[in-house]
Order: C-alpha cells, then structure tokens, then sequence
C-alpha cells in the first residue's frame, strides 16, 4: 500500500541520489577497508534510514511493506553491505519487539532504533543449529527475577557492533521443539554477553558477523519479549516473514544494478567490429537477465501488497525469497559473463557483486528452506 505517492516519490529521488552519489562511490572503499566509512554512517542516520519500518509513534517513517519493499530495491543498487548496517535496525533486529513487544519493551528500545542511536542484530542461529531453528541449545534459566543464559549464537550480522540483540533460548528443557523457545532483548554491555573475533567472509565486505556468547549472561525477567515464555519461536518466524520479503526487495535492486553494469560494458566494448551489445548471445543473456529481475520485482509487490492488505504472506514471502534469491545469482553469473576477462577482475564491480549476492541464497532461511516452507504450506492448505 502506498499512502502518499508524492512523498514516497521525494523519498525515492533522495535515496537514489544518495545511492548514486555517495555509495556507489564508495563501494570499492568499504570493500577494501571492510568497513562502513564513518561520514557515510552519519549521513544514513540523518536521513532516517535505521528508522524507515519503525512506526512514526517511535520516530520512524512507518513505511509499509509496499512502501519498504520500494525503497528496498533503490538501496540494494549498491553494495549489500551498506544496507546490512541499517537494514538490521528495520528488520530483524528490531522486528521481533514491534511485532509481539510489549508496550513498554516499545517505548523503551524502539525509539532509540530508529534513530540509529544503537544498532541492533537476531540471534537464533548456533554452531549446531541452522535451518532445523527449533531445536536450539542456548538456554534461559529463571533465577528470581532475572533469567540467565548461556550458549553460543553464530554468524549474527552486526554482532561485533551491536548495543541490542534479540536472542532466542530454550526456557523450557522438557519442550524440546518450537515451544520450549523465548525471545530476549539482551543489551549489548550485559555481563557474561561475549562476542568472538570477526568472522572473514567470502563477500558482503564491510557488513560484519560474529559469534556471541553468553556465559551466566543474567538478563531482567522482564525483557522477554511479549512477557510470556514459550513465544519466541514465532516471534522468530514472524520477523522473518517480514524480513524475506525485504530481502527478496534488495535482490531485485541489485538484479536491476547488474542489468545496468552489463548493458553500459555490452554497448562500450567492441570485439569483431561491432559492440557485445549487437551479438545475438550477448542480447540473450540481457534479456534473460531484464526479464528475470522483472518477474523479482512483480513477485515481490504483489506478495507486498497482500501483507499491507493483512492477508497472511508467509508462503508467498518464501515464494519471493526463493525466487529472488536464485534470480539474483544467475544475473550476476551472465553479468560476469558479458564482462568476459574483464568480469573476473577485481576492479569491475560485478566480480564483487557476484561474490556479495552468494549469500542472499543462504541467510534468513536457505532456498532449500523456503521450498519446504511452500510445500508445507500447500499440503497443509489443501487438506
Ligand atoms: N508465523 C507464525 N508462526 C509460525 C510461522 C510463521 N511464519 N511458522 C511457523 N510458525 C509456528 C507454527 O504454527 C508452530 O506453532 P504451533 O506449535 O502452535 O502449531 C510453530 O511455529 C512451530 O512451527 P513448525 O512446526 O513449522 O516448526 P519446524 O521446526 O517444523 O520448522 C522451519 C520450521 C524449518 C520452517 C523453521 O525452522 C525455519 O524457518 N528455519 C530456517 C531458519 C532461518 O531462516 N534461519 C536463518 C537465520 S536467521 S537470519
């Protein structure tokens, strides 16, 4: 649902002005230093992007997921991980407290949120535990009125920086399924909370992960999220309903980037006498590209718009994510392709946008995942 075309679109300019202008630019910099540049950092928060899903009553944008998904694809034609950065603060690192926070755990954290004055990260990946989410280890013992925890979470996106995580642990060690599990706001300078070396990554340089440890990390009773146990793995799924669909939206942002990337290398380099862009093999591989990230960015509306309109998306969110996440790989793959020799090389931005995309196939839920959440959702359906 779009509430206001013409203050999305104002909205929209700016954000492509500022991705053209001053992200792109930096690309190759936040690559190389692996780090987000701390002016750019400045210029994100004055323009309120950690606070663009965060409702306007905690001093965010509100935007819809229509609106979200929007502005989601303008952001992903630069580098993923100067999205990473903020995108946590709208997604999963603050979904999970707007979506079954109580009123006062809202008005505490959230505010701060969309402001960028903390960042914030999800932890409900382990060592052991990927895909198979409800049979986490960490554990949350009650003791008076705190509880404490104690295991190891894995790959956690802006762990070496985060001041907030929301934390899944079991609560209950007799329930060994979804429904032993409780969502946690756990602050970053909690005792016993412990963050291990940063992890060295294949691409998405710039965006970090890490593990985080809690060792007797003793955490206020109250702090669970919604202030009942035995609701965080739903907490989990529902973030990541939300969260797929925002993810699907930068796929096609960066599908539309390559598309542009291969198009403007197509039409300047010349081999038998002619432009790439007038060899028949060379015209196949755009428009199967063009075509591909138009089919993403449909899916990805549409699926948006049915949430704006409160129909339930979860199938559709993993449809999208599926998709899009495939997609994005093969357009990189035939982007690498027009670019030939010079796609391998460091200095065109395809060969990093080839390593960066391989990750959108993997996190928030595997493509493999995604199947067998449409699957089982149309068995279930259906009988
Ligand atoms: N919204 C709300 N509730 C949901 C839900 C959703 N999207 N999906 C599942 N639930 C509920 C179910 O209704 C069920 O509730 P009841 O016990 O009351 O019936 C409960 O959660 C358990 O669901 P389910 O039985 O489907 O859990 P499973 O362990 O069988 O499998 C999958 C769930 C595999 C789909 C889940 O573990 C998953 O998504 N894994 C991937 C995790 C992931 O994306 N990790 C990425 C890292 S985080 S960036």
């Amino acid at each position: 649902m779009i509430r206001d075309p013409e203050l999305l679109q104002q909205l929209l300019d700016t954000i492509s002005r500022f991705v053209r202008e001053r992200l792109i630019p930096n690309e190759a910099c936040l690559a190389e230093e692996d780090a987000v540049p701390v002016e750019l950092l400045a210029e994100m928060k004055e323009m309120g992007l950690f606070g663009l899903s965060i409702p306007e009553e905690y001093g965010g944008l509100g935007l819809t997921m229509e609106e979200e998904a929007l502005v989601a694809m303008e952001i992903g034609k630069t580098s993923p991980a100067f999205r990473s950065v903020f995108g946590t603060n709208n997604g999963i690192g603050a979904q999970g407290i707007l979506i079954d926070g109580t009123p006062e755990q809202k008005a505490h954290y959230v505010p701060k949120l969309a402001t960028g004055e903390i960042l914030s990260s999800f932890c409900l990946t382990e060592p052991d535990v990927g895909s198979d989410a409800a049979s986490l280890r960490t554990t949350a013992v009650r003791d008076g009125d705190h509880y404490i925890l104690n295991g190891t979470k894995r790959y956690i996106t802006n762990g070496p920086e985060a001041d907030l995580f929301t934390v899944m642990a079991r609560t209950d060690p007799d329930k060994k399924g979804a429904g032993g599990i409780s969502a946690f706001i756990v602050e970053g300078g909690t005792p016993g909370l412990e963050r291990g070396p940063a992890d060295s990554k294949m691409g998405q340089k710039g965006a970090h992960t890490c593990d985080i440890i809690f060792n007797d990390c003793r955490v206020p009773a109250e702090n669970i999220i919604g202030g009942r146990e035995g609701q965080g793995f739903k907490t989990a799924m529902k973030v990541l309903d939300r969260g797929r669909l925002h993810i699907s939206a930068v796929c096609v942002g960066v599908a539309d980037r390559l598309v542009e990337e291969s198009l403007s290398y197509a039409m300047e380099r010349q081999q038998f006498g002619v432009p790439l862009s007038s060899h028949q093999l060379i015209q196949a591989m755009l428009a199967d590209s063009k075509t591909e990230a138009y089919a993403g960015r449909t899916m990805v509306l549409d699926a948006a718009r049915r949430k704006d309109a409160g129909e339930d998306v979860a199938t559709l969110a993993s449809c999208a994510k599926l998709f899009c996440a495939e997609m994005v790989g093969r357009v990189a793959d035939r982007a690498v392709q027009v670019h030939g020799g010079a796609g391998y090389m460091t200095e065109y931005a395809v060969e990093r946008f080839y390593r960066d995309v391989r990750l959108f196939r993997i996190y928030e839920g595997t493509t493999q995942i995604q199947q067998l959440v449409i699957a089982r959702n149309m068995v279930r359906e259906a009988s």
